[in-house]
Formats: C-alpha cells, sequence, structure tokens
C-alpha cells in the first residue's frame, strides 16, 4: 500500500494561445495555478491540449513556463492532440529549453514513468505523435511500485460500451477496468466526467474554462490519494 497522502490538481485543455479563447484561457491557467495553492496541493497535472495549436506565438509559451515556474509544487505535463509531441511539436521550442526545475513535461511517444521520491508517486503517461485510432494512449502503462502511488495521465476519447464510433486516440472501458494505476487522469472532453471502471478510478477533469458554450463555470479536479481511505476526487470551482 501507499505511504503517503497526496492531494493532486487535476486539470486539461487549457487550449492557450486559442485566437478565439485568448485571453480567457490565460486567465482560465492563472486560476488553475491558484487553485494549487488554495487547496494546498502537492502537485498540478496538466493532461494535454495544453496549447492550442503548433502556431502559437512564442510569447504564449514564454507566458506559460514563467505561470509555471512561480508555483511551488512541480507540474506534470501531458502532450494531447492539439499540441503533439513530433518534429514540429512546441515542446522543441526555444522556452521549454529552459523551462523551471518544477516543469515535467512527457515526451517518450512509448510511455514513460516519472518517479518523485520525496513524494511517495509515480506518474506514467504516453505522448502522442499523432491522433489516430491506432494510438492507445494506455498502452504499455506498468504496475505500481511497492509503497508509491501510481498515478497514469492520458489524452484521448473514452468509448461507451455501445459506443461503436471509431475515434482517434480510443480509451476502451475494459482497458480501465484492466489497468493498475491507482488514478487514471483523463483529458480531451471539456467537461468532467467520472469514467471509473472496475477498481480503477478515472476521471475527465474538465476544461479549466467551462465547457464550451457555457462559459465562466470552470473548474479543476482535485484529488486526494490517502492511504487510509483510498482515492476521492471533487470538482472545485475557479475564477
Ligand atoms: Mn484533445
Amino acid at each position: 500500500m501507499p505511504e503517503k497522502k497526496l492531494r493532486l490538481v487535476h486539470t486539461s485543455d487549457t487550449h492557450l494561445g486559442d485566437p478565439g479563447g485568448h485571453p480567457e484561457s490565460a486567465d482560465a491557467l492563472v486560476s488553475v495555478v491558484e487553485a494549487v495553492s488554495h487547496n494546498e496541493a502537492d502537485m498540478l497535472l496538466i493532461v494535454g491540449d495544453v496549447f492550442d495549436n503548433e502556431r502559437v506565438k512564442d510569447d504564449v509559451l514564454e507566458w506559460f513556463v514563467k505561470e509555471i515556474g512561480q508555483m511551488q509544487a512541480p507540474a506534470v505535463l501531458l502532450p494531447g492532440n492539439h499540441d503533439l509531441i513530433h518534429e514540429t511539436s512546441v515542446y522543441h521550442r526555444e522556452a521549454f529549453k529552459h523551462a523551471p526545475d518544477n516543469l515535467f513535461v512527457f515526451r517518450s511517444t512509448e510511455g514513460e514513468t516519472m518517479s518523485f521520491p520525496g513524494l511517495g508517486i509515480d506518474l506514467w503517461g504516453r505522448a502522442m505523435t499523432m491522433h489516430t485510432p491506432q494510438f492507445k494512449p494506455l498502452e504499455g502503462m506498468p504496475t505500481p511500485i511497492e509503497n508509491n502511488w501510481l498515478v497514469a495521465l492520458a489524452h484521448g476519447h473514452f468509448h461507451y460500451e455501445d459506443d461503436r464510433d471509431q475515434r482517434s486516440s480510443p480509451i476502451y472501458p475494459q482497458e480501465i477496468a484492466d489497468v493498475a494505476c491507482h488514478y487514471l487522469a483523463l483529458g480531451h472532453w471539456d467537461r468532467h466526467v467520472d469514467v471509473s471502471q472496475g477498481s480503477t478510478t478515472a476521471v475527465y477533469s474538465g476544461c479549466p474554462l467551462g465547457p464550451i458554450g457555457n462559459p465562466g463555470a470552470g473548474e479543476v479536479t482535485v484529488v486526494d490519494l490517502d492511504p487510509q481511505t483510498g482515492v476521492s476526487f471533487r470538482q472545485v470551482t475557479i475564477n
């Protein structure tokens, strides 16, 4: 069993640099960063589509890394389909070459584990180069290391049992039930949805700007990892 009590703030789909959403998306990111200290969280997870597209200006990237650098807690970021990790990725630009020490970006397309020994947590994520039906966001997830929490990040589309469409970056119910992480932090949907299966807690945090068409209802997901009581989460209003 994991030994440490931890709190995470989980968000996704901030779409920074969106010509239609800026500066609202920037305001939302500021609120997310504030939510980390307000809720006394140990870590921030941003699960993909952090940036709206690859043409975002350098000053958007510089501003983002500066905001993250002002946080005390580590920020862990998984690229999504709007901010892919391929050759022309925003994550290869200058801003990320001198990123602050507390910013961690998943870059491996095979999946990689980031360990935070002082916190007793390991994070796993698989960065995508192409948003296709062949890309499986959960493929290759390891099992937890003894006494550590394992939290996985995945950016993709959850398929309900009766869903016959073939979408890109699919995540199936049985896959969620079969993985061994303690919490699966999902991104790609703009609304908060609990898609937990079996003993796996799996949650879309929703966009911090609120769902499209319902602006101002911004939220993040606050996740508590407790060795005594297990995993719980709740939506917390921001801005
Ligand atoms: Mn997406």
